[in-house]
């Protein structure tokens, strides 16, 4: 059987990679939520609704594991789906505020990502418990996400924006940023060139990948064998994630249309 996984849009993809990469066996079915993308402004009782349809629709394609490829998503409903699935299989993201805490030379760790992710409570959580010895400074990025889905990920435009979020926090002493969103990957080597060296970037899509491991290894559900396939689908015009796939994903592939 498959393993399910959904995001906003494209973002997803950064985590779906490196799941193909742990996982080469298993069959991978990801859907682009890209008919409502960005969730990050919207609330969170809207984002639920939208990841149980998401859910619902890859266990019926046969999910034996959901992946939440959405900091956001995860904030507003993974514990929610896991109430709703008690036996399934869900990862979610987290902002890797634990490895950067670990990691900060400074005592100063930026996080970037969306506005629904930063106010979540389950975020406040995670300061709680893992931030109490160092300075976390936050800093949503409404608009970076439209500009990622564009494959807009070197312009000057993205470029401006990155600088006018990551430079305050520079001046604040920050040495390891967090990219706490699966659409951010996907500009690291930009944020890598505004950025001094001596700066780290942490994302979590390997170590979801190996939590996903995990969970499967644990329930004896990993695939063995083979390349598993890949299907992908999108509420959006699929044409559009077509376009970038290639860029994305590596490889061009078919991507259905999704009425959800
Ligand atoms: N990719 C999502 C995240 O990780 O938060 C959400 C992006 C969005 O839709 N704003």
């Amino acid at each position: 059987a498959p393993v399910g996984v959904f995001d906003s849009g494209v973002g997803g993809l950064s985590v779906l990679r490196e799941i193909r990469q742990l996982l080469p066996a298993e069959s991978l079915l990801y859907v682009a939520d890209s008919g409502h993308v960005p969730y990050g402004e919207k609330s969170p009782e809207f984002i639920r609704e939208r990841s149980h349809r998401l859910a619902g629709f890859l266990l019926e394609q046969g999910a034996k594991a959901l992946v939440l490829a959405c900091n956001t998503a995860t904030a507003a409903a993974v514990a929610e789906l896991r109430t709703h699935y008690p036996e399934l299989p869900i990862v979610g993201m987290e902002p890797a505020v634990k490895p950067a805490a670990a990691a900060t030379r400074s005592g100063v760790v930026g996080v970037l990502a969306t506005t629904g992710t930063l106010k979540s409570a389950k975020f406040a959580a995670l300061l709680d418990r893992f931030a109490s010895d160092v300075r976390v400074i936050t800093q949503p990025c409404p608009g970076l996400v439209e500009r990622i889905e564009a494959g807009e990920l070197n312009g000057t435009g993205t470029r401006e924006l990155l600088l006018g979020w990551v430079e305050p926090l520079l001046a604040e002493g920050c040495d390891t940023l967090i990219l706490g969103c699966t659409h951010y990957p996907f500009i690291k080597p930009l944020l890598r060139e505004l950025v001094p060296a001596s700066v780290s970037l942490i994302d979590t899509g390997a170590a979801v990948a190996r939590h996903l491991q995990r969970l499967l290894a644990e329930r004896d559900l990993l695939a063995e064998g083979e390349e598993g396939t890949v299907r992908f689908w999108s509420t959006g015009v699929p044409q559009r994630l077509e376009t970038v796939l290639p860029r994305l994903w590596g490889k061009a592939l078919p991507v259905e249309a999704l009425a959800c």
